[in-house]
């Protein structure tokens, strides 16, 4: 059995639980937020077979778009912090960030 926990944004998770759900996946949405942005997104926890795990997959990358985005980051990307003047800078954020991860045991007690 694998864990497939995925950040997605906001944006697309409900259509992407809606498919989870309609095609027979068990799933856990928390509500989280980006270290980088600090803006919401959305992180699923599904635990499905082996078997089933590409074909999650497939369904979370059709599912989520890629979305541009300006942002001034709050840290700088390299620099001091003395000499720091913030700027706009453009990102590309999701389709989604997915791990795989082994369970080692799966109890429902
Ligand atoms: P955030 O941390 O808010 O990052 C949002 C987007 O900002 C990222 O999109 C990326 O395009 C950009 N970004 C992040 N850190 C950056 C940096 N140091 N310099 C320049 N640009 C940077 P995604 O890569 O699609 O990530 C979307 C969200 O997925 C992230 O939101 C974070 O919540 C999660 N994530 C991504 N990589 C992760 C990782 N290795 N571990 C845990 N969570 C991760």
């Amino acid at each position: 059995m694998k864990m497939i926990v995925a950040v997605v944004q906001d944006q697309d998770a409900p259509q992407l639980l809606e498919k989870l759900l309609s095609s027979g996946h068990r799933a856990t949405r928390l509500a989280t937020t980006g270290g980088f942005l600090r803006q919401g997104n959305t992180t699923l926890m599904i635990g499905a077979e082996d078997d089933k795990v590409e074909d999650l997959l497939h369904l979370i990358e059709e599912t989520c778009r890629s979305r541009r985005q300006v942002v001034t980051p709050w840290v700088p990307l390299g620099g001091t912090v003395d000499s720091y003047v913030p700027y706009p800078m453009e990102v590309t954020v999701g389709g989604a960030t997915v791990f795989v991860l082994a369970v080692e045991e799966f109890r429902k007690l």
